[in-house]
């Protein structure tokens, strides 16, 4: 009978560990939100400012639901701890499922309605005339940038017969992806490796791709926007501080999507002025 009734005696310890686990756990979380060891890097645009105004909501609101949800059952684990008595059980709350699942309705909804304007000043916003246009087209793998030049106008590529023409002629380095320089609009455009752009002014991206999905992405930007075989995808910003930032893809494209980088630079007006000239000269 003694040794029975210890049986039954019931356990703390299993209880206690995972509780003051799940507390321990909920503190370090909330900390790394807090100090942000590890954050983003600063953002350059008014857009990226927005973007990280609601990031910043997003996760309060989360933060807090998360906190409440670990405490709560850190509680529930140490209440109902096995104390040596017949279990009991429920079969549920209806009135609690249909609080939840309308609270978060609620929250999803709503945040979502809060973004919107972020979003739509990116994607539903055309650019203003006058702007600066770009093309950008991706390749594996590597970024190609071309400005229009002197007369703002893109020349024309090649097509396929006239590449297809000029290997035949035993030019095999030719390829659709190539100026036509008959083209008299073809004749001042601007190639670059890296791409750079006048601080605060309105920037209006042409991205292209020449053979697989890739994916334009600077993170101070806080933009990301596909590049797609067959379609020019228009994305427009205004970079606000000076400086050198990494562009990256930011879709798997292929084996060497790794080293699929280049450099995006952003400089005073006199400084780009200067910085294209060098480009033109250097064609
Ligand atoms: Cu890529």
């Amino acid at each position: 009978m003694g040794k029975r009734k210890r049986d039954c005696a019931g356990s703390t310890t299993v209880a206690a560990i995972f509780s003051i686990f799940l507390v321990a756990f909920t503190i370090i979380t909330v900390y790394l939100f807090i100090a942000k060891p590890w954050w983003f890097p600063p953002s350059i645009t008014e857009v990226g400012n927005l973007i990280d105004s609601q990031f910043h909501r997003t996760l309060v609101i989360t933060g807090i639901v998360f906190v409440l949800a670990q405490l709560g059952l850190a509680w529930v684990i140490w209440r109902y701890r096995d104390q040596g008595k017949a279990a009991t059980y429920s079969e549920g709350n209806n009135t609690m499922e249909v609080v939840w699942t309308l609270a978060t309705i609620v929250l999803f909804v709503g945040l979502g309605l809060y973004a919107e304007s972020a979003w739509a000043i990116v994607h539903f916003t055309p650019a203003q005339a006058g702007d600066l246009q770009i093309e950008v087209v991706g390749q594996q793998f590597q970024w190609n940038f071309r400005y229009a030049g002197a007369d703002g106008k893109f020349g024309r590529y090649k097509t396929v017969e006239q590449a297809l023409a000029q290997r035949k002629r035993g030019d095999q380095s030719a390829t659709p992806w190539q100026l036509d320089m008959t083209d008299p609009d073809a004749k001042d455009d601007i190639l670059t490796p890296i791409i750079a752009v006048p601080v605060n002014r309105e920037v209006e991206l042409l991205i292209r791709s020449m053979d697989v999905t890739h994916s334009f992405f600077v993170r101070e930007l806080r933009l990301k926007q596909d590049a797609v075989p067959g379609m020019t995808i228009h994305m427009h910003f205004t970079a606000t501080k000076t400086g050198d930032y990494e562009l990256a893809c930011a879709e798997l494209c292929g084996l060497g999507h790794y080293r699929m980088k280049s450099t995006f630079r952003v400089l005073s007006d006199a400084d780009f002025a200067q910085w294209l000239k060098d480009q033109a000269a250097s064609q």
